[in-house]
């Protein structure tokens, strides 16, 4: 069974918008209000972009009193037939994850986190042969060496980063979009950091929203309205989508916040 780490792609686990998405937890971006129906439209043109590169859409409904419900990634981290299944790091979200364990629990092994470790999935981005594991404020230590632990017994190594204290994940502010590359924003992460990677692509800092991004080879989604991020995509060879996200952005959400791809 293929994981996320191969960019395979075929299937995305997703949950619907919850009704209460203006109460989404929202720590940094934080401009305005977020608009639970602008959101449904935003997730709507996420899953035509994510269709029409052939990924099957799942939809799991929305969890009553889980305003963040729609952010899957977070809420498992595929490891070849493994499905890890963490203790998220914010109280108001730690919940969300039993019915995808649920769900997973079909096709993967399902590995909980022990009391005390946690983690949020957006920590955590595949580059190829290891996994890329950030130390946030959702993400603790205990849980990030859980996830290092199970990644090692799978075969693959482990890098932990230290995720900036004004930023939220990792993923808010890298992506490795095809094998040998890594999309990385200025100011938040330093070249030393990614000096294993064969390129890295930066974006800079006042678009640094758009180094989250989701690939197929060098088929690339990106979010709508950064000028200079999709000028650099397409020097590196890739072919650019554009979802607008801008309602995710105010509770510092990213594209592959939406989704937890499955196979
Ligand atoms: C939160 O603060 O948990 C949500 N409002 C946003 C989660 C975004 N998820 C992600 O980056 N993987």
């Amino acid at each position: 069974m293929p994981g996320t780490f191969d960019r395979t792609r075929g299937r995305a686990l997703t949950r619907a918008v919850s009704p209460d998405f203006s109460s989404a937890v929202s720590n940094f971006f934080n401009t305005r209000p977020p608009n639970y129906e602008a959101a449904k439209g935003s997730q709507e043109a996420y899953f035509a972009a994510l269709r029409a590169h052939g990924t099957e859409v799942i939809t799991l409904p929305a969890i009553p009193g889980y305003p963040d419900c729609s952010f899957t990634e977070d809420t498992a981290v595929i490891i070849d037939d493994k499905a890890v299944i963490p203790n998220l790091g914010h109280p108001s979200r730690d919940g969300e994850q039993d019915s995808i364990a649920d769900f997973l629990s079909e096709d993967f092994e399902i590995v909980r986190m022990p009391k005390g470790a946690t983690l949020d999935g957006g920590d955590v981005v595949f580059y190829d042969d290891r996994f890329l594991v950030g130390i946030s404020t959702r993400t603790n230590q205990r849980g990030a060496v859980f996830l290092a632990d199970q990644a090692n017994k799978s075969g693959f190594d482990v890098q932990l980063f230290d995720v900036p204290k004004n930023t939220l994940h990792l993923t808010t502010v890298c992506s490795s979009p095809r094998p040998g590359t890594i999309i990385a924003s200025v100011g938040y992460l330093k070249e030393s950091d990614l000096s294993f990677a064969e390129e890295v692509v930066w974006i800079p800092e006042d678009e640094g929203y758009a180094s989250n991004t989701i690939a197929y080879r060098d088929r690339i989604i990106i979010p709508e309205g950064y000028k200079k991020a999709r000028r650099l995509m397409l020097d590196s060879g890739f072919s650019v989508t554009t979802v607008e996200m801008s309602e995710f952005r105010e509770v510092d959400a990213s594209l592959t916040c939406l989704s937890v791809f499955i196979g």
